[in-house]
Parts: structure tokens; C-alpha cells; sequence
């Protein structure tokens, strides 16, 4: 494709249709980031004692719900399927094989999270009879109502669909293209949602076999322990799914926008390689204090997390020098004198830039969660959401806003309304995280839980470690206040823009990279190769685990009958052929688990 024409045209002018279903994800995804946030001030307002006036105590979970369910999954993955459908056609350069079946996708995931989100807010009007108080985990013993769990398996469904019209659209272009490099932002769609088929099935599976038929009165009980683990078998890969389509954005987007180019499109595949096997593998890393699963095995996952460093690592060092380029192309020199030739003016900028800042943060507070022994310290307090709201709360949330600066006029030929305000929403959000994640940070060191609509227990007193409990309650309270405000800036903004008139001469190209694909080897766009070795990878990981859960716990919890009954000796035999299969790693591991015993 030349630059030329590009230059000439935006991506609405050449994809119609295409832009349209953009345009439509983009917005369902900001609709529940808006809900999300309402919910976000009500529970902040309320567990800092601030302003309980709102909801009642007994309400908190239901609100708590929503937020997680909104802005963890509905808000995140509505962005990401946008996204994907941009990059995809931008990149491979043609229109997707089949605009119905992108509708129906679109419709399909929109329909199972309507399901989802109807059976969350009915929570709130007593009257209707109908809860799913079970926060966005939803793991047994909580239970929700059926179409709680209808939606969201409608929603996977809906996702999964997704991923094969990128699939099929990339086939095509395979075909009149056989012998080039997959086009980067193709590979990282494609290595994404290979990552996200392994790792929604589990959650999948947890769903339609047990907590669907439980919560409908097909079956009585489930094993807790089973469906905790196949959540998190799912619930880890899940934070890169959010964060792989930032990820896209920081590689592809960011270095355009500092005035350079990516520096090494190798080592950005190498990354999404390197998610792609070792993200899933990892799950049980969440489950350092749940009874039932042998420590050996707790401790072979938490090796694992640790080689994820490796390509965080990669990505900060490759980001900054591709910033660090287009610094020095803009006439910057010096050590560090080249940070103030940047565009620190462009919301689109410096939002990119900040959430990045926040998330090599989270990873540090992410490594006290992912060490076994810490990880006791701050188990289930306030620690935990503190630290996700700088990495999905802010280095995926806040590049999602920040890219739709530079996005939106692209697939609307209408200019932002005020970028002034986009810049001023974007400050605001890092400093309102930064006040309420380190508050949270600090309050959980003292022990204070998360998911409590009181924390303050009347009558007992928290130790103080550095703030007091009250001074940090306020923190928090300002924090969560400049964050939703932040919030309310983005959306009038978005909507100011839905009004403007449409104009030409907004189209933006992506330059290649310095070092381009053909200096990787073939082998990393072996996508069956890598497919492959992930699969393993979960087998060695997750089958000893499981067959252990099942076998102490039962497929049902312990004392029923395996449900249905046919499927009892075909579990027997599944966990009798899996052993040998793993042989030496078996043998290991169980040595391992004695240490752990
Ligand atoms: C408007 C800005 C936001 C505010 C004021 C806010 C506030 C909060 C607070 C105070 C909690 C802890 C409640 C508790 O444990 O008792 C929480 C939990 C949570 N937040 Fe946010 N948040 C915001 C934005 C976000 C964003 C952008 C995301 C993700 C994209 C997010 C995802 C979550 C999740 C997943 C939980 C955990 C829910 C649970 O424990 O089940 N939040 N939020
Ligand atoms: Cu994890």
C-alpha cells in the first residue's frame, strides 16, 4: 500500500462498513465504561464512610458487581473486538470477508452482555426476584440467576466468533499473499486471540457444565475448589487479553506519535509469542491461599509468573527507545534532555505515556502479589484492587481512552472537540489513580479488606503503618471523586465529537519499523508451532492440578455421584491415560508436592 494514498484517505473513506462496526464496538465498550464509573463513585464514596446515601451496605456486592463486570469485562473486551477489527483491515489492507457475519458477532456479544448486565442491575429493584451478586470472579459458592451466566457464555460465544472472521480475513489475504510476513498488527491479533481461545474454554467449560446446570437446579452442588481453578485458569490470561490490545497501541500507534517508528518488529513478536505461551500456564498463582491444592504445585506456577517479567521487560525497554527515537528525530538530544522534545501536548501522547508509567508501577506491586510468601501479606485486602486498578484500571484503561483521540477521527472524519480537555482527562486520571491506587496500596498493608462495604469494622482499630486509615480513606475518596470526573470529561468530549461536522485531511499513517519482520526468523510467524507448545505447556501445568481437585473434591464437590453418570469412568480412564503422558514431569512435581506436604 503506498503512503500516498493513505495520506489521502482515512480508514472510514476506505472501510465503510468496517469504520461503522468500529465506531459501534467503540461506543458499546465507553457505554460500560460510563456505567462502570457510576458504580465506581458510588462504592468508593461508600467503603471510605465519605457518603453511604446512595445504595445500602447490602447492596454493595451488587454494585461491586456491576463495576467489575462492566469495566473488567464488557468495557475491555468492547474495545478490544473495535480494535482488532480496525487493526486487522488496516494492516493486512482489505475489508473483512463478510460484514454480516461481523454484525452478527457484534450482535451476539452485545445481546449475552445485555443478558448479563440486566440480571446485575435487576439487584438493585427487590421486586424482581432476580440477583447475581457474585462479583466479576463468579466463582461457587456465590450464585447467580441462570442469565447471569446465560450472558456471559452468549458473550464468549459472541468473541469467539469474532476471532474466526479475523482468522478468516487473514486466511484470505494468505492466499494472495503466500510469501510475506504477516503484517505486525495481524500477528498480534491472531497470537491474542489464539491466547484467548485456550484460556476462555476453561472458563467456558466452568460455566456451561456446572455453574449454568447449578444455578438452574440441574444439579445440586459443584466442587468450589474446580471452578475456582477454572476461573483462574482463564482469570490470568484474561489480564492479557486486556492488556495485549494496549500493548498493540504502545508498539504500533505510540512511536508514530512521538514523531518515529517501532524499533524492532521482531522483538515485538517475540513478546506476543511469549505471551502466548507462558500467560495461561500461570493461573494458579491466584490461588496461593485456597485449600485443596497441593504447594508444590503453587510453587511451579509461581515460577512460571516470574519468566513473564521477560517480556514486560522487552516491551518497556523496545517502547521507550522507540520513543526515545522520534524524540531524537524531533531535534531532541542529551541523556534525558530528549524527554522534553515529546509531544507532551497530545492527549493521545501523553495518556500512552502515563498509563505506561502506572503499569511499570503495577508491576512492581504485581511481583509482591506473585510471590507465594508476600502474596499472604496481602491476600484479599484493598492491596489487590489497588494494584489492578494501575495495570487494567489504568495502563490498559487510560491507553484505551488516549488512543481514542487518535483513532476516533479516523473512522468518523470528525475532529476532536476539544483536545485541550482530551489532555486535561488524561492528567486527571493519573492523578486521581495515583492518589486512590496508593492509598489502596497502604491500606492494605495494614491489612484492610477488599469487597467490604464497611471496612472500618466500628470499634477496631487498624495499626498504623503510614497514613492513618482515616487519612487514606480521604485519599482514596479524592482519588476515586477525580477519577469519575475524568471520566464524565471523556464521554461529553467523545459526544461533543459525535456532533462535529465531518471534514477530510484526518487520515495518519504507521511508518514501518526500523528493523522490519525480515530480520525474524520464519519461524516466528509459525503460529500452529506456537499454538502448539501453549498447549502443552497447559497440559503440564493444569492435568496433575485438576486430576487431583476432581479426584480429592469430586467432579460435584466431595460425597456426590459424578454427574452425568456415564461421563465417571470416562473421567477415571482420562485421568489414568494423562499420568503416564506426563511421566517425568509427573515425577518431579510429585517430589515437589511432598516438599510442599
Ligand atoms: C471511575 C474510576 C474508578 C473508580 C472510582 C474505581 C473504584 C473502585 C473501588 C473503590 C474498588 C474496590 C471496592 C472493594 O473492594 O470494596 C474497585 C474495584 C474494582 N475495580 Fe474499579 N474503579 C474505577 C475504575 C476502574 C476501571 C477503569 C477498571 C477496569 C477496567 C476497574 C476495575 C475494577 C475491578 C475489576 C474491581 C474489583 C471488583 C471485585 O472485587 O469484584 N475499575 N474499584
Ligand atoms: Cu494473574
Amino acid at each position: 500500500m503506498s503512503e500516498a494514498i493513505e495520506a489521502e484517505q482515512s480508514f472510514v473513506d476506505k472501510f465503510p462498513d468496517e469504520a461503522r462496526i468500529v465506531r459501534a464496538a467503540l461506543l458499546s465498550s465507553f457505554l460500560a465504561l460510563a456505567l462502570g464509573a457510576i458504580f465506581g463513585i458510588i462504592q468508593t464514596l461508600h467503603r471510605t464512610g465519605v457518603f453511604r446515601g446512595i445504595i445500602s451496605s447490602t447492596d454493595y456486592y451488587t454494585s461491586l458487581t456491576a463495576h467489575g463486570v462492566f469495566l473488567a469485562i464488557s468495557f475491555t473486551t468492547f474495545f478490544l473486538v473495535g480494535l482488532f477489527t480496525w487493526a486487522v483491515t488496516r494492516s493486512l489492507d482489505r475489508p473483512l470477508i463478510d460484514i454480516r457475519i461481523t454484525w452478527t458477532w457484534y450482535a451476539i456479544m452485545a445481546v449475552g452482555m445485555t443478558m448479563t448486565g440486566v440480571s446485575i442491575l435487576a439487584g438493585f429493584v427487590p421486586a424482581l426476584d432476580m440477583s447475581a451478586d457474585v462479583l466479576f470472579t463468579f466463582y461457587a459458592p456465590l450464585q447467580a440467576h441462570p442469565l447471569f451466566y446465560a450472558g456471559l457464555a452468549v458473550f464468549i460465544v459472541g468473541s469467539w466468533i469474532a476471532g474466526a472472521d479475523w482468522f478468516r480475513t487473514f486466511l484470505a489475504w494468505k492466499r494472495d499473499h503466500p510469501d510475506e510476513r504477516i503484517p505486525l498488527q495481524t500477528f498480534m491479533v491472531l497470537t491474542t486471540m489464539a491466547m484467548w481461545y485456550i484460556a476462555s474454554s476453561a472458563v467456558a467449560a466452568s460455566v456451561l457444565i456446572f455453574l449454568l446446570p447449578w444455578s438452574l437446579g440441574f444439579i445440586d452442588q459443584v466442587n468450589p475448589t474446580l471452578t475456582r481453578t477454572l476461573f483462574w485458569f482463564f482469570g490470568h490470561p484474561v489480564v492479557y487479553f486486556w492488556l495485549m490490545p494496549a500493548y498493540l497501541l504502545w508498539y504500533t500507534v505510540l512511536p508514530k506519535i512521538a514523531g518515529g517508528r517501532l524499533f524492532s518488529d521482531p522483538l515485538a513478536r517475540v513478546v506476543f509469542v511469549l505471551f502466548l505461551l507462558l500467560s495461561t500456564p500461570v493461573g494458579i498463582h491466584h490461588q496461593y491461599l485456597d485449600p485443596g491444592i497441593a504447594e508444590g504445585f503453587k510453587f511451579i506456577s509461581m515460577t512460571n509468573t516470574m519468566f513473564l517479567l521477560l517480556p514486560s521487560l522487552l516491551t518497556a525497554f523496545t517502547v521507550v527507545a522507540s520513543v526515545e527515537y522520534g524524540a531524537r528525530q524531533r531535534g531532541g538530544t542529551g541523556l534525558l534532555g530528549w524527554l522534553t522534545d515529546l509531544p507532551w501536548r497530545k492527549p493521545e501522547f501523553t495518556g500512552m505515556m502515563l498509563a505506561g508509567l502506572m503499569f511499570a508501577a503495577g508491576g512492581f506491586s504485581g511481583m509482591v502479589n506473585a510471590g507465594m510468601n508476600i502474596n499472604y501479606m496481602i491476600h484479599n485486602t484493598i492491596w489487590v484492587p489497588g494494584h489492578f486498578h494501575l495495570t487494567v484500571g489504568t495502563a490498559v484503561a487510560l491507553t484505551f481512552m488516549a488512543a481514542t483521540y487518535w483513532i476516533w477521527p479516523q473512522i468518523s472524519n470528525k475532529p476532536i472537540f476539544s483536545r485541550s480537555i482530551g489532555l486535561f482527562q488524561v492528567v486527571l486520571w493519573f492523578i486521581g489513580m495515583a492518589l486512590m491506587s496508593n492509598a489502596m496500596h497502604a491500606q492494605g498493608i495494614m491489612g484492610v479488606p477488599r469487597r467490604t462495604a464497611e471496612p472500618e469494622y466500628s470499634g477496631f482499630d487498624y495499626p498504623t503503618m503510614f497514613g492513618g486509615f482515616e487519612e487514606l480513606n480521604i485519599q482514596i475518596a479524592i482519588g476515586g471523586t477525580l477519577l469519575f470526573v475524568s471520566t464524565v470529561l471523556f464521554m461529553a468530549n467523545l459526544v461533543l465529537t459525535m456532533g462535529n461536522p465531518k471534514v477530510s485531511g484526518l487520515a495518519e499513517s504507521l511508518p514501518p519499523a526500523l528493523s522490519g519482520p525480515d530480520d525474524a526468523p520464519r519461524v516466528l510467524d509459525s503460529l500452529r508451532l506456537w499454538v502448539g507448545i501453549a498447549l502443552t505447556l497447559v497440559v503440564l501445568a493444569y492435568a496433575l492440578p485438576l486430576a487431583a481437585i476432581i479426584q480429592r473434591g469430586g467432579l460435584l464437590g466431595p460425597g456426590v455421584g459424578t454427574y452425568p453418570v456415564w461421563l465417571a469412568p470416562a473421567l477415571d480412564a482420562l485421568a489414568g491415560a494423562v499420568t503416564p503422558v506426563v511421566g517425568a514431569v509427573g515425577e518431579a512435581t510429585a517430589s515437589l508436592v511432598e516438599v510442599g506436604r
